[in-house]
């Protein structure tokens, strides 16, 4: 069999341009391709929404390669290990209550699930702003991770969504840019974003449902950045919270579209 690397490399380019472009104008773009980013993904594509997800890093999964402290473990509880069920991604119970994910084949699982169900993901690339319209988020500045690590003078690219979601964990980035460049009030008390507070699992994982909703109009939080934009705590290697969050952005989505 002949291979002819012309053909190799065009095939790349054109499938990826395809991909690209057919993200220009979507239902919802998601920053950040996490735990709680990939399953609000996975549900809204399920429900046949037009979704993509923007990662800056190389790798998806955010913090859930690590497990704890490196131990490449997760925990869940009940509530969330239905969701790891239907992804067929195996649990083990440790206890009543606790149940164990191996963070490895969590991370891989998640990603593997919301791509299959057509959710577009990009990695390498990195959401530098937002679009704002008549006090609606309605877009997303884009640029590669790489330009921005080498510190070039290049000028963005931008897409547009019907909704954002900000998936950008403990950062929550696109919360603070809304914050730092905008004159809107995000929907915290003070309109400001309150920052994340000290470990306190079982009252975070409550928490961060309460707080997986619209910031500001066109504007979703999920994960991490829920909790960072209301002042929640932070929980630990317990990552049913992300997945029940992702999960709650994505249903009230699919009411919303
Ligand atoms: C593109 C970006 C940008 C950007 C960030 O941190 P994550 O895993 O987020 P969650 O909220 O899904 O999960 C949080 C969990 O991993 C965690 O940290 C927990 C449970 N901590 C508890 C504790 O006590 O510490 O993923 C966010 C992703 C990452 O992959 C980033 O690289 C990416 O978002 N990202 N991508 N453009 N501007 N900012």
């Amino acid at each position: 069999m002949p291979l002819e690397e012309l053909i190799i490399s065009q095939a790349i380019i054109k499938s990826y341009y395809q991909k690209l472009l057919s993200s220009l104008d979507v239902d919802v773009a998601i920053v950040g391709a996490g735990p709680s980013g990939m399953i609000c993904g996975y549900y809204l594509a399920k429900a046949k929404k037009r979704v993509v997800i923007f990662e800056r890093k190389l790798s998806v999964g955010g913090g859930i390669w690590g497990g704890g402290m490196m131990f490449n473990e997760i925990v869940l509880q009940p509530e969330a290990k239905g969701i790891f069920d239907e992804l067929r991604i195996r649990t083990r119970k440790y206890q009543d209550e606790y149940y164990l994910a191996d963070s490895l084949e969590a991370a891989s699982g998640l990603c593997f699930a919301a791509l299959q169900v057509g959710v577009k993901i990009f990695n390498l690339i990195s959401v530098d702003d937002v679009m704002i319209r008549r006090s609606c988020v309605c877009g997303l500045v884009l640029n590669w991770s790489a330009v921005n690590m080498a510190n070039l003078h290049i000028d963005p690219l931008t897409i547009k969504a019907r909704f954002v979601v900000d998936a950008t964990g403990h950062a929550a980035e696109i919360a603070r840019i809304i914050e730092r460049k905008s004159k809107m009030d995000l929907k915290t008390d003070g309109g400001r974003v309150l920052g994340e507070q000290s470990m306190w699992a079982e009252a975070a994982e409550d928490i961060i449902i309460e707080n997986s909703r619209e910031i500001c109009s066109g504007l979703y939080v999920c994960g991490m950045a829920a909790n960072a934009v209301f002042g929640g705590p932070r929980m630990g290697p317990i990552f049913g919270g992300m997945l029940l969050s992702g999960r709650k952005v994505a249903q009230e989505l699919i009411q919303r579209l």
